[in-house]
């Protein structure tokens, strides 16, 4: 493939000896489209973006939200939406090339993806940047009230232990997600968050069965309100989300558990069928801006890989402390294939009244 397009790069380049002087050989960009259509995460891209791009380009950008991969995906694969652009983290990403669903990226387009930390390129889950682009990263774990939860909770012991539960009953909530619900009560008993064995998916399943009548919610959209507003104290979450909360409310921590958490990165891609797959890219690669990337994560708390907009970044809003400590094993969600069928069959049991 590459031999090819360099031979035709080469081709093009001696074009020129058979037009009038003159005459240009760039291809002019197509036009822009005047809206776009964008499938995120609740909270997950500062608002002031979307009014810079909309001066500058005159894109409108029409934001909806859904709250897990899953329920993304399941909106794709009845052919909903309408979508442009959609934020996948790494797992999803991974099931959506596996399935067909995204459409290629023109790097040509993408001349910001330079900013990019070469850590965070060319991942495992989409080899050669070829479908999505990183956009924030973050963890897992666990955040609750400083006052109100003495010791300080250091393991998803705190959240599962049957002494704990009897401690905060319906004070408690767990992200409504199935691999994050999942994988942490999988690491609690010892077990991969990506295990692929029945019998272990069962055991989690346990777990969060013994955990749900302790519990206020399963939640991942207002989990960090209900602890500023001291109905929750502890509270399964993403990382990013208990530090911004945190600059209103002090009480509020986040710790990584100790027996190891779920690392994810979250992604930019443009879903197969999208009709304004080129004024997608131009969003993209504006959000991959120094200076976009630096104002959304340090307004979102979520750690961005740009490397060029961390220099840019507040050294006060310390952006390094939202890494998780060193000797914690951090995961990546992995896509399970088939053995995904345990998961849903143990979460619709869970979920289920
Ligand atoms: C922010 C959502 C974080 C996305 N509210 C987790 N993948």
């Amino acid at each position: 493939m590459r031999s090819f397009t360099l031979f035709l790069s080469l081709c093009l380049t001696s074009l020129p000896l058979s037009l009038a002087a003159g005459e240009k050989t760039a291809e002019k960009p197509p036009a822009l489209a005047k809206e776009l259509y964008l499938f995120n995460w609740e909270n997950y891209l500062k608002p002031a973006i979307l009014e810079g791009f909309k001066k500058e380009f005159g894109v409108r950008v029409i934001e909806d939200h859904f709250t897990s991969n899953e329920e993304m995906l399941a909106k794709l694969q009845v052919g909903g939406g309408g979508y442009d652009i959609i934020v996948p983290s790494d797992y999803m990403v991974r099931t959506l090339i596996r399935e067909a669903r995204l459409a290629p990226l023109n790097p040509e387009h993408l001349p910001n993806l330079k900013n990019i930390e070469a850590r965070f390129r060319d991942p495992a889950y989409d080899p050669g940047n070829r479908f999505s682009i990183p956009y924030l990263w973050g963890v897992t774990g666990i955040g609750y009230s400083r006052k109100a939860v003495m010791p300080p909770p250091m393991s998803w012991h705190d959240l599962f232990g049957p002494s704990i539960l009897k401690k905060y009953p319906g004070r408690i909530s767990m992200l409504n997600d199935m691999r994050d619900a999942l994988g942490a009560a999988l690491i609690y008993l010892g077990y991969s968050p990506n295990s692929h064995d029945p019998k272990e998916i069962d055991r989690a399943k346990e777990v969060l069965l013994r955990q749900k009548p302790f519990l206020a919610k399963y939640d991942s959209e207002t989990y960090e309100d209900s602890l500023t507003a001291k109905e929750l104290v502890l509270a399964q979450g993403w990382s990013g989300d208990f530090f911004a909360a945190q600059r209103e409310d002090p009480d509020i921590g986040f710790v990584v558990p100790k027996e190891g958490a779920f690392l994810f990165v979250d992604n930019l891609a443009i879903p197969k069928g999208s009709k304004r797959h080129y004024t997608a890219e131009v969003f993209i690669n504006y959000l991959l801006r120094a200076e976009v990337a630096a104002q959304n994560s340090s307004h979102l708390s979520y750690p961005t890989p740009n490397a060029a907009a961390r220099a840019l970044i507040d050294p006060k809003l310390d952006i390094a402390r939202y890494t998780a400590p060193v000797d914690v094993k951090l995961y990546l969600t992995e896509d399970l294939g088939p053995a995904g069928q345990w998961y849903e069959r143990a979460w619709t049991e869970v979920k289920a009244d």
